[in-house]
């Protein structure tokens, strides 16, 4: 049967061209392959076939203006009937659930009298009624199980709501452990061992630190924060944290960054660590010292995230995790059932990062994601919530976004006295304790804790009257009972749906006594004095001499000691070290230079951005099988801005659900559809986000061994200005991808305005040393660049990154000059030369869209003024000062040898006058250069704040229009004695600049 194949409904567009076709007649193809590529102002689009079979008759060619209904091809149909194909299907209509158990039972419910906003009542005005109501609940509990008595309570409460009345505070529970002693699943390993590693590591980790600090104070370090963590670590260790090898990916595991030397600690009892290289802690200068903080970047085959800067490591960590789905959804990794844990501090949870996406955390039902709060009640200066409970206002945090929260306050000794708390006075005494009182406590003693909390109720006092003041002191913190923490983790890896938080209270520099226990003191605390060194020992049992002591020595027990057995046994079993940075992810084929050789030629008359240029390359790298899958476009809500619309239908939207509704534009090319194995990353309005799913995707290759090759497309002012500690950490954690800055330039975004319009982020690039940028203005730059990009991190494994900026002004390009690659990649390249036999002679750089200002000015200069002109595209000014740099310190360090003369010197050397540079960017993006060559150098740029009004008024008010060039040519000509002044003059009244105007950074 013949099938005549037209234009769907392409949305806005009226009349739109065809730039590509992409099938002849006689082809064979399948439903779904592309047709033609559509082009409108802003866009292109592909056009699927709707069905499969043999091309009978091509009805268009390329140029032909098309619009919905426009007959393209007609088919020869060859399975239309068969069924398989589903992607136009519209999704399922949700079914109504018609099991008989799930319906709701018809028997009435009385109703009663509505109420409205009474608070709940304080005192018990009938303790017996009060009790028939628990023994009721007991009952059922016994009876009928703990889901039915829920369900029941469940109900009631929702009656109670319905009622109107006003029922207490849900999101937080009491101030207990959230796992019943009864319920906790027993750890098996054995305790007294387990003991005894955690005191070796605990003394190691302090005397790397103060060791350090013997050297010199300036090195620094933390002893409290890994001393209050230690058995949170450490259960992880022995018994939960699989490592990387042959048979599994491994756990993830985003270590708290002052913890370290606790890392570092045991990773030297398990060998992998030596004694010199715990004696270099924070002296990485010279080869073998040890990082101050997890730094991939210095220790890459050790870390393997940067968390140091707080609130990057859980936000980063949520979008691995998801991330980590998105690759088994989209069949490209193994569900292994990998868990990613975040270990993070109770005064870090003031970042806005921190919290920021957990909402997002439980929406993905990232049930792969584990985050552990160390709550010590402390931070820097002081405690987190002296006057509230931390842990009480985490917990309504995550569970009200849905987490799944266990809370690990109370350890073991405990244990018997909230048995005994028949009452529930212990219970609400321990309520009632804000966070500065049990600060205060954790640093006074027994006898103080008896006084000021089990004293306050006679009942209590009476509770504790026969232990001892050292018994009271020993009660200790759930953070440090292995027992309590190992039930906590177990029912974390348990949990099926949700992410979980383990939130447990420690003591900060827990173990120190008076020179760091729960004081104000303790974060600063570095080093320990003869007498806290003592203390320390004794305190954990660690077996050293009082000599050894004094000379701090570390202590590792004999390789055959059941200690180093069953520290290395547990590794063992658990699949190898942690942490640990490897990659055996197999390299992708750069495509062939064909997917690219289109942007090379000229597009005539037909004006394009550089953005649409790019997003066009995209479609075409679709088209290249090795590439294709690896591609991960990621968008925080401006598909449509950048003409990515396309990409919805195309490769889909990642949804772990899928789509349960009908699409509102279902029936159109660019319909908004989201799929369980969709490709595009649509992140929503977070940078924060985007970015973090940028560094996981552009990280993959080691976290996940498998190379993927992320594209982050955003507002180039939103990029390294909002989220630049991301960039930096990217840049640590030796992330390879594509970052781009679209609608970049302070006047090529004209209505935004002041917010919008970006003039720096270059700069700010220029500073992370790894990631390589440039700022290209004609489609086949923007395809030279990005095919390198693409074979330099993915086909060579250059732990580099990219930042292009991209524009949405249309012009047309020129077809790439002969021999320009390596010019354009060095970061500049000679676009055109003025060969009027002029004596006078400029030469003029430029960049972005500007540089075609500055091609019309030299036109000008040319036609009216006889001033010649060579104009250079200048790509990357950042790439030329990086390499200007470098020789330059050659040359000093070599003073005898000949010089070598940089990039920019060797373009520039031979050619006569004076240079200018003009971009869309501040002066100091193109003045980087300036140190690189012997010539008079001035600068052109867009210093102060934007505003909003067309492109034209923007670059005449910014000085950089093509007048502006002419008229400051001739001025600056005049000023090198080249020419006479007047024609600057002149050149001013003609083109109506105003010469009194401020600088535009003072308006
Ligand atoms: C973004 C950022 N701001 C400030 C710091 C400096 N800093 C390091 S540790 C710390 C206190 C941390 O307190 P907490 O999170 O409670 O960790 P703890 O040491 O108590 O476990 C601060 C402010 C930092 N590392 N990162
Ligand atoms: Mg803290």
């Amino acid at each position: 049967m013949a099938q005549n194949i037209s234009v769907p409904d392409i949305g806005d567009f009226e009349s739109v061209e065809i730039i590509e076709v992409l099938v002849k007649a006689g082809d064979t193809i399948k439903k779904n392959d592309p047709i033609v590529t559509l082009e409108s102002d802003k866009s292109s689009v592909e056009v699927p076939s709707p069905a499969s079979g043999k091309i009978i008759e091509l009805k268009v060619k390329i140029g032909d203006k098309v619009s919905k209904g426009s007959l393209l091809a007609t088919l020869q149909n060859i399975s239309l009937e068969n069924g398989n194909d589903k992607t136009n299907e519209k999704p399922e209509k949700i079914k109504k659930d018609l099991n008989p158990k799930n319906q709701v039972t018809s028997v009435p419910t009385n109703e009663i009298k509505k109420v409205f906003a009474q608070p709940a009542s304080k005192d018990d005005i009938d303790p017996a009624e009060t009790n028939e109501w628990i023994d009721s609940l007991n009952a059922v509990i016994e009876n009928d199980g703990a889901s039915r008595a829920s369900y029941l309570l469940n109900k009631v409460i929702s009656k109670a709501y319905t009622a109107g009345l006003v029922l207490p505070d849900t999101r937080t529970t009491p101030y207990i452990n959230t796992i019943p002693t009864e319920a906790e699943v027993k750890s098996p390993g054995n305790q007294n061992i387990e003991k005894k590693i955690r005191a070796y590591i605990r003394w190691n980790a302090a005397a790397m630190v103060v060791k350090a600090n013997k050297i010199s104070s300036e090195l620094g370090g933390h002893i409290g924060t890994f001393a209050s963590a230690a058995t949170l670590y450490d259960v992880g260790m022995n018994h939960f944290w699989r490592a990387k090898n042959k048979s599994f990916g491994g756990d993830l595991i985003y270590f708290q960054g002052h913890s370290a030397p606790g890392m570092y600690a045991r990773a030297f009892l398990e060998g992998r660590l030596s004694e010199q290289q715990l004696d270099r802690f924070r002296q990485e200068v010279n080869k073998g010292g040890l990082s101050s903080y997890p730094h991939p970047w210095l220790m890459p085959n050790f870390w393997q995230f940067p968390t140091v800067s707080m609130g990057l490591g859980p936000i980063m960590a949520i979008y691995q995790a998801r991330f980590t789905k998105y690759l088994i959804n989209r069949g490209l990794l193994k569900d292994e059932g990998r868990k990613i844990w975040v270990f993070l501090g109770d005064g870090e949870m003031d970042e806005p990062e921190s919290l920021g996406a957990i909402g997002l955390a439980a929406r993905e039902k990232l049930d792969n994601l584990i985050f552990v709060v160390n709550c010590n009640l402390q931070r820097l200066d002081g405690p987190v919530r002296g006057n509230g409970k931390i842990i009480q206002e985490l917990e309504g945090s995550f569970r009200g976004a849905g987490w799944n929260v266990i809370k690990v306050i109370w350890g073991s000794y405990w244990d018997p006295l909230l048995k005994a708390d028949k009452n529930g006075l212990l219970m609400k005494r321990m309520m009632e304790c804000v966070d500065g009182e049990y600060q205060a406590m954790k640093a006074k003693g027994g006898a103080y804790v008896r006084d000021r909390f089990f004293s306050k109720y006679p009942e209590l006092k009476e509770l504790v009257s026969s232990m001892t003041d050292n018994d009271i002191w020993r009660l200790n913190r759930g953070g440090h009972d292995p027992h309590k923490v190992y039930a906590a983790y177990h029912a974390a890896m348990a949990n099926k749906g949700s992410p979980t938080v383990v939130i447990a209270k420690t003591v900060k520099g827990y173990g120190m006594g008076k020179s760091g226990e729960s004081i104000n003191t303790t974060h600063q605390q570095k080093k320990l004095d003869e007498e806290d060194l003592l203390y320390y020992r004794d305190r954990f049992k660690v077996p050293l001499t009082d000599k050894q002591v004094r000379d701090i020595e570390y202590f590792k027990p004999a390789e055959n000691s059941e200690e180093m057995k069953y520290l290395k046994e547990r590794r063992r079993e658990l699949g190898g070290f942690i942490p640990e940075r490897s990659s055996f992810a197999t390299p992708i084929k750069a495509p062939s230079k064909d997917i690219f050789e289109i942007f090379m030629k000229s597009t005539g008359e037909k004006e394009m951005s550089t953005t649409m240029a790019l997003v066009r390359m995209l479609t075409n790298l679709l088209r290249d099988k090795n590439v294709a899958p690896r591609l991960v476009p990621i968008i925080p809500d401006e598909a449509r801005t950048f003409g990515m619309e396309g990409f919805f239908r195309k490769i889909g939207i990642y949804a772990h659900e899928g789509q349960k509704y009908e699409p509102e534009d279902s029936e159109q090319l660019s319909s908004y559809r989201e799929e369980k194995s969709g490709q595009v990353l649509e992140e929503g309005i977070t940078e924060a986000g985007a970015m973090s799913s940028w560094v996981a995707a552009a990280t993959s290759y080691t976290n996940h061994d498998i190379e993927m090759i992320p594209i982050y497309i955003f507002y180039s002012m939103f990029g390294f200005q909002r989220i630049g500690d991301f960039a930096w950490a990217a840049g640590d954690a030796q992330a390879r991808g594509f970052l781009i800055g679209a609608t970049a330039g302070r006047t090529t975004l004209a209505g935004e305005g002041l917010q919008h319009q970006d003039g720096h982020s270059h700069i700010l690039a220029s500073m992370i040393p790894n990631c390589v940028s440039y700022d290209p203005t004609f489609a086949y730059e923007m395809a030279v660049i990005f095919r390198e990009g693409i074979r330099r991190m993915h086909e060579k494994k250059e732990n580099i990154f990219y930042y292009i900026t991209a524009m949405n002004e249309n012009y047309s390009h020129p077809s790439k000059p002969e021999g320009a690659d390596e010019g354009i990649l060095k970061g500049m390249y000679l676009f055109n030369e003025c060969k009027n036999k002029s004596k006078t002679k400029v030469q003029l750089l430029g960049s972005g869209t500007i540089l075609r200002e500055a091609i019309s000015a030299a036109k000008i200069l040319s036609e009216e003024y006889e001033i010649d002109c060579d104009i250079w595209s200048v790509t990357s000014f950042n790439e030329l000062r990086k390499n200007g740099l470098e020789i330059e310190r050659k040359n000093l360090l070599n003073p005898k040898e000949k010089k070598e003369k940089s990039y920019v010197e060797k373009c520039l050397e031979k050619r006569d006058g004076p240079i200018i540079a003009v971009t869309d960017y501040v002066r100091s993006f193109s003045d980087q250069i300036r140190p690189f060559t012997s010539k008079p150098f001035y600068s052109l740029g867009t210093d102060g704040f934007g505003r909003s009004d067309t492109r034209k008024n923007l670059r005449k008010f910014f000085e950089v229009d093509k007048e502006h060039i002419v008229a400051y040519t001739l001025s600056i000509l005049a000023s090198e004695q080249l020419i006479g002044s007047e024609n600057a003059e002149k050149a001013f009244k003609k083109y109506n600049i105003d010469q009194k105007k401020i600088f535009p950074t003072k308006i």
